[in-house]
């Protein structure tokens, strides 16, 4: 098929081109969302909204130098490192986030890849965020299989991992680890049967065919991610990315419709940059296909929306938040729930 015939879009595939991916971006921005839309409404409940809530339970001083990033050792951003938290200080803060409606707790460190020492209290974390019937998520760098395997074995439900940005341009952004690296380490996660949540951020200074390149490559992955973060760059002073040309928001909006055309069945989640941006632009970004927020004042080191803001807009728009899989009896917002252990442990 073309890319273009409107008819065999929605399919899951795994051979797209980047003429194809192109294509799809560079259509008329109504045409593109009306397709997105459609695809979405056949692969989900519309008007949902899955809430993930993050916490950085190790922060700063990451040996990497991620361009973007807040926590490189290498850039002098101000940012106050924190050694990694106590259990039971994450297990309270997760308990808050499912008091306000997260279903999903994301634990997040600064590291290239985590010692053995400390993923043994990050598997205590996940116990008991589990334990509270929230699924989990963590974000820790790179990973062995054996890691990956011991954190499934802790409960860990998914594993976040980008790729950020496209082959090519990668190495403007990050040079201590490659791209090859992230590969492997999906391919962990996978082995492990951990689900993955895989994404990008855009505003990086990359070219229209970066990000064609980085969708195309997400979508070309033997398995669709279950989850697709697309960020927005969130410019930190002290980094080499803190004075990036700003992004046309259209721009945006386009790669969050072509996520959600590539991959049909996945949460594609409009994730950093949501406090910079309007409630309007937001809405179109549902209306594109997102559909999963990061929930809560803080993504990792920097601000999001507060609660009571994200309140009024689903309000507005007449959206609702998913229910968490210890809400629903095996069903989450009419698909079945793939977290029948959760029901197992809170059930009573
Ligand atoms: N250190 C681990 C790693 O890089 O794999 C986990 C944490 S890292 C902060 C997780 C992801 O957050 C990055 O891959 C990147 O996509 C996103 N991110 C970090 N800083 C960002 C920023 N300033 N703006 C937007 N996204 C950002
Ligand atoms: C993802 O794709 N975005 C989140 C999460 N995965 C870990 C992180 C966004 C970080 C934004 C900058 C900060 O707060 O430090
Ligand atoms: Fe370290 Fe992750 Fe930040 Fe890169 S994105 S500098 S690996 S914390």
């Amino acid at each position: 098929m073309t890319a273009l015939n409107p008819a065999a879009l929605g399919t899951v595939r795994h051979d797209w081109t980047l003429a194809q991916v192109q294509a799809l971006l560079e259509l008329p921005l109504l045409d593109l969302l009306l397709h997105a839309q459609r695809v979405h409404r056949e692969h989900h409940a519309p008007n949902t909204v899955q809430m993930s809530t993050l916490l950085s339970v190790k922060t700063g001083a990451c040996p990497e130098d991620c361009a973007y990033c807040s926590q490189s050792v290498r850039y002098e951003t101000g940012l106050e490192r924190e050694s990694l938290m106590e259990v039971a200080a994450v297990r309270e803060s997760a308990a808050r986030a499912k008091a306000a409606g997260a279903t999903r707790f994301c634990m997040g460190a600064a590291y290239r890849s985590p010692k053995a020492k400390d993923l043994k209290v990050i598997a205590a974390m996940i116990r008991e965020v589990r334990a509270l019937g929230m699924e989990t998520c963590a974000t820790l760098g790179m990973l062995t299989p054996e890691q990956a395997r011991e954190l499934k074995d802790a409960g860990l439900d998914y594993y976040n991992h980008n790729l950020d940005t496209s082959p090519e341009f990668y190495g403007e952004i990050i040079t201590t680890r490659t791209y090859q690296d992230r590969l492997d380490t999906l391919d962990a996660v996978r082995a492990a049967n951990l689900k993955v949540c895989c994404g990008g951020i855009l505003g990086l200074g990359e070219s229209p065919s970066d990000r064609a390149g980085l969708l195309l490559t997400l979508a070309n992955l033997p398995e669709h991610p279950e989850s697709v973060p697309i960020n927005q760059l969130v410019k930190i002073e002290g980094t080499p990315l803190a004075d990036s040309a700003p992004l046309d928001p259209f721009e945006f909006v386009r790669a969050i419709a072509v996520a959600r055309l590539l991959m049909p069945r996945s949460y594609v989640r409009l994730s950093a940059g949501r406090q910079g941006m309007s409630d309007e632009l937001q809405a179109l970004c549902f209306m594109a296909g997102a559909n999963s927020i990061f929930y809560g004042e803080r993504l990792l080191t920097t601000g999001n929306p507060d609660v009571e803001r994200d309140r009024r807009l689903f309000e507005r728009l007449g959206l609702k938040p998913e229910a968490g899989a210890a809400e629903t009896d095996g069903a989450a917002a009419g698909h079945a729930c793939a977290h029948p252990r959760a029901h197992a442990e809170t059930a009573a």
